[in-house]
């Protein structure tokens, strides 16, 4: 039975891809932090207890911050492969602690990868660094021939948190060239899912939708609605982290759909989902979203109801404008086709907040 060690387990990837190697016969490790209040919630569905027999699903308390705890639990361990997924992964909320970003999603990665060579574990142990396609920093210039960005194409971070993760890559790639370990970055596109954390854009977007539908809120507000984003579903994307660790040469990925929607657009289809269609009025700070029409009986508004609005303490001090990705060479070397659209993404969303509200 292999065993892997998931950082960052009880995030939304964590989530996805413990239930995905647990479903392939894994022992499945993962590392949550202390917290004052539950933060389980996305795996307590997977989580036996512990007095039971065969239990293939193992928590941890640490912390990318801590060497030691991090050498100590990988000793004990022993895995065969790790998956680095443990970050502070809000763009925003980087240029407010920008330190602490880089202590966890940079040398957080250091760490993991010197437990490694520290434990003698290089021959044994795989890695998977959670690489983003923040690292592009969205600019023209830098796309490739066909339009998109694909492994070779420059670096020009745009956030703390970009810069924290490009030091991630980099010292994946070397520790790979330098020790011979089969260390590898995914960099993934933006991917989604029901359990998005509440303040990234498509989830808020998902949950204001269906607490306006339901009466339970007034207005959305947001921020710049001009960027464009790749988005693909977290599932899809937790099975091409695992198989890129199963091939036979430890290379980077671009994981993206090729598709790329603007997040007015997003907001547009998530209000249609729900048979609100939404008209879009005025400019930058100005710009609202009204109501046009509301085709499903269960979810009238009133016609000219004011629905979206712009609060610039959403906007951030440099922006990533548009993130398009390649996925050619995930397509043909890992065999790896997304199962979602955008489109699919979204009603499984809308439909997931409307059941949750409905619920409370
Ligand atoms: P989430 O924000 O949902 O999850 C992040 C996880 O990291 C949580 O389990 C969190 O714990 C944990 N974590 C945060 N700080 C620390 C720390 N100091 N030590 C240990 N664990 C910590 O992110 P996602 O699941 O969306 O993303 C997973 C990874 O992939 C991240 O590294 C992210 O940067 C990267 N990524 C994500 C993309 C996306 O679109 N989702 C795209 C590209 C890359 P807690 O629950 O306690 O907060
Ligand atoms: P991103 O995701 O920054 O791409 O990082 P996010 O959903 O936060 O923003 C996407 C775009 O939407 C714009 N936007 C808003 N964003 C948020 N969060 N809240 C708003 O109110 C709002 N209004 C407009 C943003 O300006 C941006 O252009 C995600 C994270 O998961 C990272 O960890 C990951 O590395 C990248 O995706 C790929």
């Amino acid at each position: 039975m292999k065993v892997a060690l998931i950082t960052g387990v009880t995030g939304q990837d964590g989530s996805y891809l413990a239930e995905f190697l647990l479903e392939k016969g894994y022992e499945v490790h993962g590392i949550k932090r202390r917290a004052s209040s539950f933060n389980t919630q996305r795996i307590d569905h997977i989580f036996r207890d512990l007095h039971e027999k065969n239990v293939k699903f193992k928590l941890h308390y640490g912390d990318l911050t801590d060497s030691t705890n991090l050498i100590r639990i990988i000793q004990e361990i022993q895995p065969d492969e790790i998956y680095n997924l443990g970050a502070m992964s809000h763009v925003k909320v980087s240029f407010d602690s920008p330190e602490y970003v880089a202590n966890t999603d940079g040398i957080g990665t250091l760490r993991i990868l010197e437990a490694i060579r520290i434990l003698g574990l290089t021959k044994k142990t795989r890695i998977y660094q959670a690489s983003t396609s923040e690292l592009y920093g969205g600019l023209e210039k830098n796309k490739n021939e066909k339009g998109f960005y694909d492994e070779n194409s420059p670096f020009y971070p745009r956030s703390p948190y970009g810069v924290a993760k490009i030091y991630g890559y980099w010292i994946t790639v070397n520790y790979r060239e330098a020790y011979g370990m089969f260390a590898c970055n995914g960099i993934l596109f933006n991917h989604e899912s029901p359990r998005r954390g509440e303040t990234f854009v498509t989830r808020k977007i998902t949950m204001a939708a269906a607490k306006i539908a339901l009466g339970l809120q007034d207005v959305l507000y947001l921020g710049n609605l001009n960027s464009q984003r790749d988005w693909g579903h977290a599932k899809d994307y937790v099975e091409a982290m695992w198989l890129i660790l199963q091939q036979e040469k430890p290379e980077d990925y671009v994981i993206a759909t090729g598709k790329t929607t603007y997040i007015r657009d997003f907001v547009r289809m998530a209000f249609l989902e729900l048979g609100i269609e939404l008209d879009f009025v005025g400019e930058a700070e100005n710009e609202v979203a009204k109501v046009k029409s509301c085709s499903n009986a269960e979810y009238q508004l009133p016609i000219g109801k004011e629905v979206v609005k712009i609060d610039p303490a959403y906007y951030r001090p440099t922006e990533v404008d548009l993130l398009i990705g390649d996925p050619t060479k995930a397509n043909t070397k890992l065999s790896w086709i997304p199962k979602y659209d955008v489109k699919m993404l979204c009603k499984e969303m809308i439909n997931s907040d409307i059941e949750l509200f409905l619920r409370k």
